[in-house]
């Protein structure tokens, strides 16, 4: 029998999990629990509740463990061999953090198989919420902890980020700041990652080098705790944070109540969990310079490899731990398929309609130009959430399909620039990548070639193909990562979607009338309307 790899990915809106068979190269199961539709009590909406404003954003911990046991017992009741399960890894969604009391690792040392997670769990947090990435109320305590660091440069310099409002220590300090007494009487903050790890543990799992980077607590070139970045942000802290780990390294077995309650392997090795961006990374098989990744997904994200270490000293991008080891280049856009689903529910049209709609209006949209700020945003930063459109209004149906799909994309292009190189090829993934008219929009304003996969689950794939490295490295039948992602990603097969030269005058002009509308909304720069008429006259 065949070894089987687990990858689960704990998203924003879902939990996934995907089983590759190593010998056949075939997916071989995947399933997935909503949160919204399949634990209803929580009464979430898109995986997220809103508390006292729509900055403040959470989801709860709570209906992940919930969620995670649903999808194991799914998978028992498949003729799947969970026993040939050689090895497990997982994909948070990046920055939410997990607040637990002293009773949460006697509870999971105790579980009893007979008994559910979550009655077992209930009294494990000292808050019941965690504060998710889409949290955007932590401005103060952001301008605090780069101050403290000695200014933007220096924050960078050290984190590899600037402090962001979703990022970990701001979100940490916030809560010493506004509930005092309930941090005292948190003994362990996770990540969502390091959380669902210690689950399927038994024990507090240690945090990776690209989850970890995404706290505003982790120093990019040691790779540890920054001493001074955890004195800015709340007292006693590395008290409370679990240990750093490589990406790579096996973190134990899993624990005896998944291996007696749900058929596994007492030997099923538990390698440690990531970030979804980083297993993304892995996922769509990007371990080479020069290609980038856009990832459609809850969160539109633009990753790439990176060898060596490269700053965004302007603080809108970020790099974080890749898993092979080596780095990784992240920049993160709110507005993606939450937008995106907000145009097409306000026209009431399917996918199929938005995309005949996209297709039929000209590339440059008649002048036609969207900021699409429907949320606050991050990059660039927009902390009040506003649509701003140019030439049209909220009833013109061409306007806004092809005005939001236009403006996600130029944005991505001018905010990517400090990353220095042209891609030579994107790797398109996450949900809506797998709609080939929105590929195409990408393909001609970015003027290369997109690549489109038959999987978008790129993160669990990610995860997957991680615990296979890890497994085959530990049982010295090493394997390259290129063997593993050309085993199970068929390169050859994927469709290719070639940007229309005709274009591209049309779109180095419509980003530079965007960057206009980008400065004149957000620094007060001059009305650009005369360049649009221009533009308007020139090419429609
Ligand atoms: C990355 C980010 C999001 C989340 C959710 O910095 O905030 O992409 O990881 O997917």
């Amino acid at each position: 029998m065949s070894d089987l790899f687990l990858g689960l990915d704990c998203s924003t809106q879902s939990l996934t999990s995907l089983i590759i068979d190593f010998g056949s190269g075939r997916v071989l199961y995947r399933e997935r629990i909503n949160y919204d539709e399949d634990l209803p009590q929580y009464n979430t909406r898109n995986g997220v509740i809103i508390l006292d404003n729509e900055k403040i954003i959470h989801s709860y911990p709570l209906m992940w463990i919930e969620a995670l046991e649903l999808l194991f017992e799914k998978m028992k009741t498949t003729k799947i061999p969970i026993h040939n399960v050689k090895a497990v890894s997982g994909s948070g969604q990046q920055h939410g953090t997990v607040y637990l009391n002293n009773k949460f690792e006697s509870n999971l040392k105790k579980l009893n198989r007979h008994k559910s997670l979550f009655s077992q769990l209930k009294n494990s947090f000292s808050r019941p919420t965690s504060p998710v990435w889409m949290d955007s109320s932590t401005t103060n305590q952001c301008e605090e902890i780069r101050e403290k660091l000695g200014g933007l440069v220096s924050t960078i310099e050290l984190l590899g980020s600037n402090t962001f409002e979703r990022f970990s220590g701001p979100q940490i300090r916030k809560f010493f700041q506004e509930e005092p007494e309930l941090y005292k009487q948190t003994s362990t903050i996770h990540l969502v990652s390091s959380f669902l790890a210690s689950i399927l543990l038994g024990i507090n799992a240690p945090i990776d080098h690209g989850d970890g980077a995404g706290m505003n607590l982790m120093n990019i070139k040691t790779k540890q705790w920054d001493i001074r970045a955890l004195e800015a942000t709340a007292p006693n802290l590395r008290d409370k944070l679990p240990s750093l780990t490589k990406p790579y390294n096996i973190i134990g077995t899993l624990s005896s109540y998944f291996v007696r309650k749900f058929g596994f392997s007492p030997d099923t090795r538990l390698i440690a969990w990531s970030g979804d961006n980083p297993n993304s990374l892995i996922g769509v098989g990007l371990i080479e310079k020069g290609k980038v990744a856009i990832s459609l997904g809850t969160s539109d994200t633009y990753l790439g490899y990176l060898q060596d270490l490269h700053l965004d000293f302007k603080g809108e991008g970020h790099v974080f731990g890749a898993p092979t080891g080596d780095y990784m280049s992240l920049i993160c856009y709110k507005n993606g398929s939450l937008a995106r689903e907000r145009i097409k529910n306000n026209f009431n049209l399917n996918w199929e309609e938005f995309s005949e709609i996209l297709n039929n209006t000209p590339p440059g949209n008649n002048g036609k130009l969207m900021l699409p700020y429907f949320f606050p945003e991050i990059v660039p930063q927009v902390l009040e959430p506003h649509v701003y459109r140019f030439g049209f209004n909220e009833n013109d149906i061409e306007g806004n399909v092809r005005g939001i799909i236009e403006a996600q994309f130029l944005s991505m292009k001018l905010h990517s620039k400090w990353i220095g190189e042209k891609p030579t090829e994107i790797y398109a993934t996450g949900g809506a990548s797998a709609n080939k008219d929105i590929l195409q929009v990408m393909a001609n304003i970015f003027n290369t070639k997109v690549r489109m996969f038959e999987l978008t689950n790129s993160a669990a794939l990610g995860a997957a193909f991680r615990s296979a490295k890890s497994y085959y490295d530990l049982t010295n039948k090493i394997k390259s990562w290129d063997e593993i992602i050309n085993k199970f990603i068929d390169f050859q097969k994927s469709v290719i979607i070639e940007p229309n030269e005709k274009y591209i005058g049309l779109y180095d002009d419509m980003l530079k009338l965007y960057k206009n509308y980008e400065d004149f909304i957000l620094k007060n720069g001059e009305d650009p309307e005369l360049a649009r008429l221009e533009f308007i006259k020139k090419y429609f």
